[in-house]
């Protein structure tokens, strides 16, 4: 009997050249991208890519911070060619630390003012796409069994009643719990902050690697609290979730989610049509197509109506290039870990 085998390969075989021949001829080539939004994006948002210009993505979807710990250590080598998404610090560090390219896109002058400062600030080397409110989340049927008030401000957290009930991700890891970090001490000073932590840390049940974890856990009823961005807990909510969302009394910081050419990289002009791509609304509106209810950058993109009105949220006056600099984000994380992480529970 004949092996089927090289019939399969070779059709296999024209399959790709009849996909190459679909492709604009002048733009194909290839890009790698460290994704730090949700992995439903990255996968949305690289397939739209490759169809519209034919350059092949090779994505890895990685937390914010541990994007940020990858380009530093490959710095002599760079692997990658752009860093799409997460929080806006670990890019601001990125940036000051000379691992990222500057690139002024032809789009910048159709995004909102905020989005606009932002690039400025870093001297260009990153590009703002979106913002997204902090805040918590509240499985209502496990707070409804255990007859536990739901809570409204930070400060609830800390009641014995959530032993064990609340979740956070890591900072080192997480861009999402570094701007919890940076808003809780902004909001309260260094000392009274890093104090609030302590007590908090009593009530953590674990600090997760990734800052949407204790978005799906509250979903699913694993944990009764998350603390994440009210945007992403909007998403589970819609999708049938028992999650009641709260924008903190006391008030709340927000991030600027970010996108950046990784200095070095081996697919430069591949890289700056990426981040061209990221600032279009076409990129942008990906977000209303899977319920993600964060606010784009680009004036022309979709707003979702379920996103959270920053109008009706109490906001702090959130320093993102201040929590951005290398020596604060750093430190700050190291006194994180040492004064707050080791402690017994
Ligand atoms: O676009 C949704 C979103 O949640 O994806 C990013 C991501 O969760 C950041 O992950 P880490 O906290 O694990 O770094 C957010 O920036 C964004 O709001």
């Amino acid at each position: 009997m004949p092996c089927p085998l090289p019939r399969l390969v070779m059709g296999a075989f024209l399959l790709s050249l009849a996909a190459g021949a679909a492709m604009p001829a002048s733009a194909q080539g290839q890009v790698t991208v460290y994704c730090s939004i949700l992995e439903e994006q990255c996968r949305e948002g690289a397939a739209m890519f490759e169809k519209s210009t034919g350059i092949k993505v090779a994505m890895v979807r990685k937390s914010t911070g541990e994007v940020y710990a990858q380009v530093k250590a490959e710095a002599n080598n760079p692997r990658g060619d752009v860093w799409w998404g997460g929080p806006g610090e670990p890019h601001l560090q990125a940036a000051a630390e000379g691992l990222l390219d500057e690139y002024k896109s032809p789009r910048l002058p159709e995004l909102h003012d905020w989005a606009q400062r932002h690039a400025q600030q870093s001297g260009f080397r990153t590009n703002a796409i979106y913002l997204g409110a902090l805040g918590l989340g509240y499985n209502s049927e496990i707070l409804k069994k255990r007859g536990v008030a739901a809570p409204t401000c930070w400060a609830d957290l800390l009641d014995p009643k959530f032993r064990d009930e609340v979740q956070i991700a890591d900072p080192s890891s997480s861009g999402t719990a570094y701007v919890f970090l940076a808003t809780t001490v902004q909001r309260l000073g260094e000392e009274k902050g890093f104090d609030f932590l302590k007590s908090l840390h009593k009530n953590i049940s674990q600090y997760t690697k990734s800052g949407i974890a204790p978005v799906k856990a509250t979903a699913l009823g694993e944990t009764a609290v998350g603390i994440a961005f009210i945007h992403d807990m909007l998403t589970q909510k819609l999708q049938g979730a028992p999650i009641e969302t709260v924008a903190p009394c006391e008030g709340t910081g927000y991030e600027t989610g970010s996108v950046s050419i990784i200095k070095g990289g081996r697919n430069p002009d591949a890289a700056r049509k990426f981040v061209d791509f990221t600032l279009s609304p076409a990129a942008q509106d990906i977000n209303v197509k899977l319920k993600i209810n964060s606010i784009p950058s680009n004036k022309a993109s979709q707003l979702s109506p379920d996103a959270p009105k920053f109008s009706e949220i109490k906001l702090i006056d959130y320093d993102t290039p201040r929590w951005g600099a290398p020596v604060e984000r750093s430190r700050l994380l190291r006194k994180f870990d040492t004064d707050v992480k080791t402690l017994p529970r």
